[in-house]
């Protein structure tokens, strides 16, 4: 089966390739605005847009990582923080605005949206818990990996191996519930 994913992210488009093993994944860079007030409205918007083009299943991400302490930044705008800076920069300005913070809880989130010609829309919301840790670790993964801590993996996500990463990840957690409505249309002559 034939599936757009709607994104100019290489690196997410590798895991969702990853992710989505025995599909194929055809990625599409979507130039529309992101300017939805949710993670859900911006992965749907971007979904749109690429599905109305080609008249063909599509899924888009829209992600962000959201800090506690900084009241949820930089959340969606986690793209367009301190934007033209490399993402070494970026987390080491976290790490430096994080300095004085006792509660350095965090999360990933992830929407997906999933839109199929003539069907309606579906959009999932999953998260991966985390803390800040207290400097870069790792080079794996891609964007604010570097610098979250999964307790329970006792390591941040660029320690992780992709697989381990893909196992766990927001991502992985939304693209599961996605792939259960995908798989809903196979047997469908049109989609098969
Ligand atoms: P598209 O909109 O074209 O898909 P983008 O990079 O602009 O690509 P987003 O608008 O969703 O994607 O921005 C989310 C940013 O949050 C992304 O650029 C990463 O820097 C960061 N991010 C998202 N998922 C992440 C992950 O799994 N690990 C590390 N950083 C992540």
């Amino acid at each position: 089966m034939k599936i757009i994913f709607a994104s100019s992210n290489e690196h997410k488009l590798q895991e969702v390739k990853e992710i989505f093993k025995g599909y194929e994944i055809i990625g599409e860079s979507s130039d529309v605005q992101e300017d939805g007030k949710t993670f859900q409205e911006n992965a749907l918007k971007k979904a749109l847009a690429v599905m109305k083009k080609n008249n063909c299943i599509t899924i888009a991400d829209d992600s962000g990582l959201e800090i506690k302490f900084l009241n949820g930044a930089p959340g969606l705008y986690s793209a367009r923080f301190l934007e033209n800076k490399s993402y070494h920069e970026k987390c080491e300005k976290i790490l430096e605005m994080m300095k004085d913070a006792s509660d350095r809880t965090a999360r990933f989130s992830t929407a997906i949206a999933l839109c199929i010609p003539n069907s309606k829309n579906i959009v999932e919301l999953a998260h991966l818990n985390g803390v800040i840790a207290d400097k870069i670790y790792g080079e794996n993964g891609f964007g604010y990996d570097p610098i979250f801590y999964v307790p329970q993996y006792k390591m941040t996500l660029a320690q992780m191996s992709s697989q381990l990463k893909n196992k766990i990840s927001h991502r992985r957690k939304a693209l599961d519930i996605i792939k259960l409505h995908i798989d809903n249309l196979k047997g469908c002559d049109c989609y098969s």
